[in-house]
């Protein structure tokens, strides 16, 4: 990174990730699997690691057991030449409580801060899929000298008051902060989009540490990133907005250029991976010069018997593929589909058996889901809804270890 300051990156991986729920019935939504092989927590962690950040310490709060795992196995670090990837579990230090809001969680750890003496602090939600190159942000967050700088990604306007939006003048300095606002206001060069923030900052040290007091101090604070940090930075003239349509990550198509998912519900996680399957993808995988990086499991490699087959698919490592048909889907490793069952438009995940004859439509299956022979998924959306849940966008959903039910 050009100039190298000492960098320190936070990972705000707390979230509880409701409206993923069953996915999220016993995992931290940053340890959802994504994909076939990764979670979504690996997405940031690539996109900080491929920049050369390499003190990361991942804020856990909620059901972590499976992301703290994936974290230790995956992605700790030496500590030899201090470089660490690590998982953090909320302290309750400061009493018996959990984190309140993320500003919180980061405050209840703030001796990381001490510790690393860093210049910078990166702090990155660790529910997105997408691919960006947190080093050219810096780099801008240097030449302003803002206290913080936030990631804005154009969206239409309507379409904001699901985020927090940044309301920047046209050399992007934050005039005003607003999360989650009913009436978003448009951009100076585009009245009609909106700057949705992204839920990633960068922060000169000081000025986070700052804001963090003085947000502790506040008793009618939410304790919020969102909430109270950044209106609180913007109202002080502190912060600047960098725009995410600038970031060039090394690889990427024009089709995949500033691709960007929050994978917050059920409908946009499934259209996420409905992204990843064509021969040009809008999110592409394969692009080796900013790789995502995971622990795949060690399996033999995939096997199509019997005419068994996949069209348009990505299909894991450990897949047998015998004698079913599958086509639109996303495939995670140790995957079964028996004898001229069909699959379509769906994604299964590790250890998913399909059984014979069965059919399987639009949906999404979590871990070891067994189908039993003959059973059909998202064929009858009104039989679905009385035994699975199913997505406003009509897409089927079985939670890990759950077995359909047959007619
Ligand atoms: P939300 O996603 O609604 O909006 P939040 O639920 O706080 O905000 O999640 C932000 C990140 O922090 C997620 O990665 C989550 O996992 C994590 N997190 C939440 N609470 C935490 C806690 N107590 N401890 C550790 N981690 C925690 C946020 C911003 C919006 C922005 C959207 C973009 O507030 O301004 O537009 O993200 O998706």
């Amino acid at each position: 990174m050009r100039g190298s300051p000492r960098v320190l990156g936070i990972v705000l991986a707390g979230g509880e990730g409701k409206r993923l729920s069953p996915l999220t019935q016993d995992r931290a939504k940053p340890a959802v699997p994504f994909g076939g092989n990764y979670r979504l927590v690996d997405f940031v962690l690539s996109n900080l690691v491929n920049a050369e950040i390499r003190q990361i310490a991942v804020l856990t709060q909620y059901k972590s057991h499976s992301l703290d795992r994936h974290i230790t196995t995956t992605w700790r670090m030496s500590s030899l030449l201090g470089n660490y990837i690590t998982p953090v579990p909320a302290q309750q230090r400061l009493g018996p409580r959990w984190f309140t809001g993320s500003a919180d969680a980061i405050f209840q750890s703030l001796n990381l801060i001490h510790d690393a003496r860093p210049e910078i602090v990166v702090v990155f939600g660790a529910d997105h899929v997408y691919r960006m190159d947190p080093a050219q942000m810096i780099d801008q967050h240097l030449q302003t000298g803002a206290g913080v700088t936030v990631a804005g990604l154009r969206v239409p306007r309507h379409e904001a008051t699901e985020f927090g939006v940044i309301d920047a003048d046209a050399d992007g300095k934050v005039k005003g902060f607003l999360e989650k606002p009913a009436d978003p206001p448009g951009l100076p060069d585009s009245p009609e989009e909106s700057f949705a923030s992204m839920g990633n900052y960068v922060f000169t040290t000081e000025a986070l540490l700052e804001a963090l007091r003085a947000d502790a101090e506040d008793d009618a604070s939410v304790h919020d990133m969102g909430g109270s940090i950044m209106p609180m930075l913007a109202d002080k003239g502190e912060a600047w907005v960098y725009d995410f349509s600038t970031n060039v990550v090394p690889g990427a198509t024009e089709r995949d250029h500033g691709y960007w998912r929050d994978v917050g519900t059920m409908d946009s996680y499934y259209d996420a991976h409905m992204d990843l399957r064509s021969v040009s993808p809008v999110f592409n995988l394969y692009n080796d010069r900013w790789p995502i990086y995971t622990l795949p499991p060690q399996l033999p490699p995939a096997k199509f018997v019997l005419g068994g087959r996949a069209e348009d698919s990505m299909v894991s490592a450990g897949v047998i593929i015998a004698g079913g048909s599958v086509r639109g889907s996303v495939v995670s490793p140790g995957v079964r589909v028996d004898g001229s069952s069909s699959v379509e438009d769906s994604v299964l995940m590790d250890g998913v058996h399909i059984g014979e004859g069965a059919v399987v439509r639009r949906a999404i299956l979590d871990k070891n889901v067994v189908v039993p022979p003959f059973a059909r998924i998202g064929v009858d959306h009104e039989a679905d809804r009385s035994r699975y849940h199913v997505s406003a966008g009509g897409v089927t959903v079985l939670g890990k270890g759950a077995r359909a039910i047959l007619d």
